[in-house]
């Protein structure tokens, strides 16, 4: 495991750190490690829930521009892949996932953010795609899942422009969820997925896939895979302890594995 990204556990939560100072640049070494950290964050059973948090001063300003700036074509065929895997592999994480906005969120850190299920940020925070600006777009899901999230003419605006989007109009336009004062960002997060830590995590996880499964593609297919999924938590502890639970001690009283 790298020093630069770490996975600290702690009451079920699983923090993903990204520690690279000053500006948490997102290079090469921490590409790799991110998605390591993130498959064992899937896997690990002692966490119900991933915050992605870059500390008290950023989140991370991007990909690592110095080192991306000698890249040739060749190298960037190769290494685009990993740019995606990257972020794919914590929109993958079949868990409650919360990014923790602190500073700038931009570039290939927004793209982080964008990954999560939820973004909380600091009222004082900068999010944006500002890759136009380098000659390049984003790379790492920000053209797709921030179209997504915000709708295309929005993210048309912000990708176009790489400009930088202030914590109250992110609000507003559901680029995040929460804004909370700057000292209360990692708290506010963790507070966020902590209702998931001891819950029906069978259930959340077909929740989680049936709707980020459904965005990608047409309404038929995406009923066929809530219907598969439904019936699937049929065989999961998850339905027989909530039913049983409501059946005999009426809604809300489960406590599940
Ligand atoms: N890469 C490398 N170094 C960086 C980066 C970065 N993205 N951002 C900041 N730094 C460095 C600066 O060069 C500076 O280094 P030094 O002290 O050696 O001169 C140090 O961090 C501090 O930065 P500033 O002096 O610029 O600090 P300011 O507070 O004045 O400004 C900003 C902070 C606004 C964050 C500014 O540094 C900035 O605009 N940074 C670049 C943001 C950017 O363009 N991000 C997009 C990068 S491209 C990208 O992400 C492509 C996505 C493709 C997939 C990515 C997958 C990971």
């Amino acid at each position: 495991m790298s020093a630069l990204v770490r996975l600290e556990v702690e009451a079920g939560i699983g923090t993903i750190r990204i520690d690279r100072p000053p500006m948490n640049a997102l290079n090469a070494e921490i590409q790799h490690a991110f998605v390591e950290v993130c498959r064992e964050a899937a896997e690990r059973a002692d966490i119900a829930a991933v915050v992605v948090y870059g500390g008290e001063k950023v989140f991370a300003a991007g990909a690592d521009v110095k080192e991306m700036a000698t890249m040739s074509y060749t190298d960037m065929v190769e290494h685009s892949s990993l740019l995606q895997d990257f972020t794919r592999a914590l929109a993958r994480i079949p868990k409650p996932t919360v990014a923790a906005v602190t500073g700038y969120a931009l570039g290939g850190g927004c793209e982080v953010a964008l990954a999560c299920d939820w973004r909380v940020c600091a009222d004082d925070a900068r999010l944006g795609q500002p890759e136009i600006l380098l000659g390049i777009i984003p790379g790492a899901g920000g053209t797709q899942r921030l179209a997504r999230l915000v709708g295309p003419a929005k993210a048309k605006d912000i990708v176009f422009s790489g400009r930088f989007v202030d914590a109250q109009e992110a609000l507003a336009i559901g680029l995040v969820d929460r804004v909370v004062p700057a000292a209360d960002v990692y708290s506010a997060a963790r507070e966020l997925v902590a209702r998931y830590v001891g819950g029906p995590r069978f259930a959340v996880r077909a929740a989680k896939e049936a709707i980020d499964r459904g965005l990608e593609v047409d309404l038929e297919t995406g009923l066929e895979i809530e219907r598969q999924l439904f019936a699937g938590l049929f065989a999961t502890k998850d339905q027989e302890t909530g039913m049983r639970s409501f059946v005999e001690q009426g809604p809300g009283k489960a406590t599940f594995e």
